[in-house]
């Protein structure tokens, strides 16, 4: 495989090799036709029964759509070529074959449903659109990255077998741990603010969180990836600005750098990255507005969760990434500081897109005995939380944070309809392999 060329880097006069699997096979008698395919591109190989040595051209016209090979050959200028240029062969090696009933058709011309396509992922991802989701999310994470060491972050790995939840007690999964009960993690929330008590000051992770969600919607997963930060000596206005910082960076990675993949989406034209400072609505402004787009059935009242046709008429209705602050405390979780001047209402706020909620986060309660109070209204029992509640006695500095939905970023800025298809390998109820 050594000085194997790229099918986009092949040039006319030039002598290569290059290696991939074989997208078509065109036989026109007398003269035939490869399309190899590699992760660059495409490209075609010439096969001339007259002029060719015989067993060259049977080695090329008896191979299976989808095998492996390696051509060596030169680069010719041809203008009837789908990319202009094509191959005159020299050798041909097939290095793997495939069988001739494939499970799904790579080259898209029969669709396939999304179950097989999960079923049968290596086969998905050699086309083109969805493999262009995945370079897509890895730069949205490459850029996600930068943008928190922009910000100064460090970044963590926190344990995923933990003793205890934080995120509601009914969507833990549990497992047995030498003998002792133990759960998935719901979210590094505990550690990452251990940490900012460190040294450290200010973290981010990227990394699993298992949730035993009820339901089985298109916008979750049971094993999701979580992109967190959190920050000592920061508000929960800083940490939203941190997090408008760190989207608008993912928008801004892709529409630099994702040009070939947006194309193959059709989403050149239509991509946008998010411009200006977002809008942040109060809870109260965000049920006010809900209510005057007359889309529920019943209107909303302070203390009501927002439901997903709540969400959309707001989205529908905002037109951009927003911000819903000032949730009223007693929907927040017990590590949400509240307002000094009223303890009915919180720090806690969410990033929405217009079609759903991307990111929660707020600033966190990190006086000692507020805290220890909180778990005890919200049901819970501070002795299991020790390790953490502890160190709030040592010097934890006031401090904010969020989570962002990693996958969730993906599915709304691709507008893809099932968050399953910014996974490579989903989890939820029906799914456990592969
Ligand atoms: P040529 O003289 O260039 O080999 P041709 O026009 O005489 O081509 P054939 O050789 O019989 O015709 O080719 C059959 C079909 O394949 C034609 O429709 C021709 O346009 C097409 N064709 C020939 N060579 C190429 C090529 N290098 N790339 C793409 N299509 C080709
Ligand atoms: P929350 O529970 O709101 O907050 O989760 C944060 C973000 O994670 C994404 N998310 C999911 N994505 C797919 N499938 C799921 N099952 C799923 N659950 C959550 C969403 C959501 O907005 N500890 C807090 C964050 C913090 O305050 O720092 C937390 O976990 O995009």
């Amino acid at each position: 495989m050594q000085n194997r060329t790229f099918t986009a880097d092949a040039a006319p006069g030039d002598e290569v090799t290059v290696a991939g699997w074989v997208h078509e096979v065109r036989d026109l008698g007398g003269i035939a036709f490869l399309i190899v395919r590699d992760k660059s591109g495409k490209i075609q190989i010439k096969l001339e029964e007259d002029s060719m040595d015989d067993e060259l051209v049977e080695t090329g016209l008896d191979v299976a759509r989808e095998s492996v090979i390696s051509v060596s050959g030169s680069v010719k200028e041809e203008p009837r070529a789908p990319t202009d240029v094509e191959i005159l062969p020299e050798s041909i090696e097939v290095l793997a074959e495939s069988d001739t009933e494939l499970p799904l058709d790579p080259s898209g011309k029969v669709d396939a449903e999304l179950s097989t396509r999960l079923d049968n992922r290596t086969l998905d991802l050699r086309k083109g659109e969805v493999k262009a989701v995945f370079e897509i999310r890895s730069e949205i994470l490459r850029s996600v990255r930068a943008a928190f060491r922009d910000l100064g972050c460090t970044e963590i790995n926190t344990p995923k077998i933990v003793a205890t939840g934080t995120e509601g007690g009914t969507e833990l999964f549990p497992i047995t741990y030498f003998g002792e009960e133990a759960f998935m993690n719901q979210s590094p929330q505990l550690f990452k603010q251990l940490m900012v008590g460190s040294g450290l000051e200010r973290v981010f992770e990227i990394g699993p969180i298992f949730r035993a969600e009820e339901h089985n919607t298109p916008r979750h997963l049971n094993e999701a990836t979580s992109i967190d930060f959190e920050s000592a000596f920061v508000d929960h206005t800083e940490a939203m600005d941190a997090c408008e910082h760190v989207v608008k960076s993912a928008y801004e990675g892709v529409a630099a750098n994702c040009e070939s993949a947006l194309e193959t989406l059709g989403l050149t034209e239509e991509f946008e990255v998010p411009d200006g400072e977002l809008p942040r609505l109060t809870y109260e402004e965000a049920i006010e507005r809900i209510n005057a787009t007359g889309e529920l059935d019943e209107q909303l009242v302070w203390g009501d969760d927002l439901p997903t046709e709540g969400e959309r008429a707001l989205g529908d209705d905002v037109g951009s990434h927003y911000f819903i602050t000032d949730w009223p405390s007693e929907i927040k979780p017990f590590y949400i500081k509240d307002h000094d001047d009223d303890e009915q209402l919180s720090t806690g706020f969410d990033m929405m897109h217009p079609r759903m909620e991307l990111v929660s986060g707020g600033q966190r309660e990190h006086r000692y005995e507020h805290l220890v109070a909180g778990f005890e209204q919200q049901g819970l029992d501070p002795d299991q939380f020790e390790y953490y509640t502890k160190m709030f006695k040592y010097g934890m500095p006031p401090h904010a944070g969020w989570g962002l939905g990693g996958e969730r970023l993906v599915m709304t800025m691709l507008g893809l309809e099932n968050i399953r298809e910014a996974v490579l390998f989903p989890r939820d109820r029906q799914r456990l392999s592969p």
